[in-house]
């Protein structure tokens, strides 16, 4: 078996030059014309490095045996149908977690303290003229976590240090964890002064936070999307934060990015996050170098280190 490897999207140097150093690699990236590209050399590939693999992707690759993707969510691959055609797929789990959970409570003090906005405050010389308008804090206040699952419950252990109460909801109880577990979504936001977002994208949670989740949280309450944008209803939520029917929102993840709705810019009770939860030197490095090991180890027959399918 040849070890060609095609890499669908832009990876971290580092990884994509150890991808170089170790396989026959190509960048789908860089074609200009991706479809003639396929079709010439598409069968030749064994091995995808990245995500954004749909069916018709497969289809234009019938030698394709494995999916290494960079990132923990693989939403953008279609794994139903990997699965159906024998194609191993791993993602990079753990490495990122701390990062994740390090970032949520940034955004979560940055919304509640308003830095962002203090900030400017000092920088356009508006502090002589008076003091800056008191904040909220964290401390005693409950936050609902949506999907306790490795990052979120490396976030629940922060927020429990910021002396949060944490409840939870997920497709199930789990057993051994002592927070309070919902089984519907707007009881936990009724309940919630936060609502942090940290569940996996993809058709299952597409809207789960609904409008009527995100009424359910009511004036006094914030949302924080660490997961993906498809996860809230964005325009639900857009609207409640121009009508102020929550306090605010603390945003990493967006429906369609880079683009993010223009409704947004000009709001004060939010804060804005360019998709960065696990963009730190250290994990993006970790991450590229599980992208590399889970291939090494697919061509050496050896077990894949973190299989999703
Ligand atoms: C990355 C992520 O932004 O791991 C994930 O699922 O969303 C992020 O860590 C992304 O994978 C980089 O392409």
């Amino acid at each position: 078996m040849t070890n060609k490897v095609l890499i669908t999207q832009k990876l971290l140097d580092s990884c994509e030059k150890a991808i170089f150093e170790k396989f026959d690699a190509t960048r789908l990236y860089e074609k200009a014309d991706r479809d003639a590209f396929l079709t010439e050399n598409g069968a030749s590939f064994i091995a995808i490095a990245g995500g954004n693999v749909d069916p018709a992707l497969m289809d234009r690759m019938p030698n394709l045996k494995m999916i290494s993707n960079f990132g923990v969510g693989y939403d953008s691959i279609d794994t139903a149908e990997a699965k159906k055609r024998d194609i191993r797929v791993t993602n990079t789990p753990n490495v990122l977690n701390d990062a994740m959970a390090e970032i949520t409570i940034g955004l979560m003090v940055g919304l509640a303290r308003r830095i962002p906005q203090a900030d400017q405050f000092v920088r356009q010389g508006k502090w002589p003229g008076g003091n800056f308008p008191l904040q909220s804090e964290l401390t005693g206040k409950t936050v609902g976590i949506v999907g306790l699952g490795r990052i979120g419950k490396e976030i629940a252990e922060r927020c429990q240090a910021m002396k949060m109460r944490v409840v939870y909801y997920g497709r199930r109880k789990q057993t051994g964890i002592p927070h309070v577990y919902y089984d519907k979504l707007v009881e936990m936001a009724r309940d919630s002064d936060w609502l942090v977002v940290i569940t996996p994208g993809g058709a299952a949670t597409d809207k789960l936070v609904s409008a009527d989740v995100i009424e359910a949280l009511g004036k006094d309450g914030f949302l924080v999307n660490m997961a993906r944008g498809t996860v809230v209803d964005e325009a639900a939520l857009v609207d409640a934060l121009v009508n102020n029917k929550i306090a605010g929102a603390a945003l990493d993840v967006f429906e369609k990015e880079p683009q993010v709705p223009e409704a947004l810019f000009g709001l004060d009770n939010v804060v804005l996050s360019p998709h960065q939860g696990s963009a730190t030197h250290q994990t993006r490095y970790a991450m590229g170098a599980l992208v590399v090991d889970n291939l090494s180890a697919f061509f050496n027959g050896d077990p894949l280190l973190t299989p999703v399918v």
